[in-house]
């Protein structure tokens, strides 16, 4: 059905798989177009509770597919028109998923490839990965909210450095740094990972989208509207399935069974 990336539903769980290998996953423009789809296809997917994205072959995700961006004499491209038809909506319509976004960081991320992980809402990342603000490498700027979750993440003065040194940063580092999840050695990484994808996929699935989305919400809100919003929130997962299930399982002295609704 895609040409460039793969997406396999098993169950409760989705996996995007952005295959482009021989470019390292390099966004083209119809890789653009089938992530795009992807993600909406799994938003739309009731039956899910995980989505994982990851990378074909030895790398993540190289960013934008320079192949496609070699310069014209004649004319000059307007990144600003790329950006919001391409990673801008992509990483909106990512935010917008009601269910935990894992990036299996497989290995290099680079530009808005790092871009696309550090969006997702878990990070996992092989030891050997390395994270890359590649953008001032070639006269751009941090794009793909970079500019906005580094400082976040891990400090103005080490978000300032990586962006405009182009430094990679190796996963331990990021990890140590607050900038991702978690860093595993290369060999326990599959096993790693689906242990997080099942322990996931079998917790209260809207309460973890509430979270996503709370936490998210945070950033930008004072600790007034926060508590406003928290209060609203728990409404809403007070009236699931699963907390009555959770509060039942904790009153009976056994693990809940949870579904998800
Ligand atoms: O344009 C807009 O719409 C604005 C938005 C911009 C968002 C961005 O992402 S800008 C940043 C774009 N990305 C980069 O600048 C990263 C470029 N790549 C690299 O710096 C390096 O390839 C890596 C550090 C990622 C990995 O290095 P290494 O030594 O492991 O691999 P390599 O040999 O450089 O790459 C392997 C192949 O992949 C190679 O092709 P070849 O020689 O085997 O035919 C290389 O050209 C290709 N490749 C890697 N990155 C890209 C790419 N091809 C096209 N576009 C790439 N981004």
């Amino acid at each position: 059905m895609f040409e460039t990336i793969e997406l396999s539903i098993s169950g409760a769980v989705a996996t995007i798989t952005l295959n482009r290998p021989d470019r390292l996953n390099a966004f083209s423009k119809t890789m653009h177009r089938e992530f795009q789809q992807a993600l909406e296809t799994v938003a739309s997917h009731d039956a899910l509770r995980v989505v994982t994205i990851t990378g074909a072959g030895r790398a993540f995700c190289a960013g934008q597919d320079l192949g496609e961006r070699q310069p014209d004499k004649d004319s000059k491209p307007d990144l600003g028109e790329t950006l919001e038809s391409g990673y801008n909506k992509s990483l909106r319509l990512l935010h917008a998923i009601k269910i935990p976004v894992v990036a299996a960081v497989n290995g290099v991320a680079a530009g808005a490839g790092a871009g696309i992980a550090l969006n997702c809402d878990l990070v996992l990342a092989k030891k050997s990965a390395r994270f890359i603000q590649a953008f001032s490498n070639i006269g751009l700027i941090p794009d793909s909210g970079m500019t906005w979750y580094l400082p976040r993440l891990i400090g103005s003065a080490r978000a300032r450095a990586i962006a405009m040194l182009g430094t990679p940063v190796d996963a331990e580092t990021a990890e140590e740094w607050g900038m991702i999840y978690r860093s595993v050695a290369d060999d326990d990484f599959d096993m790693e990972l689906s242990a997080l994808v099942d322990n996931l996929a079998n917790r209260p699935t809207i309460a973890l989208g509430l979270i996503k989305k709370a936490m998210h919400e945070s950033w930008s809100n004072t600790l007034d509207q926060q508590l406003d919003l928290e209060r609203d929130y728990q409404r809403i997962a007070g009236l699931t399935r699963d907390f009555a299930e959770g509060v039942t399982a904790f009153s009976e002295k056994r693990s809940p069974r949870f579904e998800g609704r």
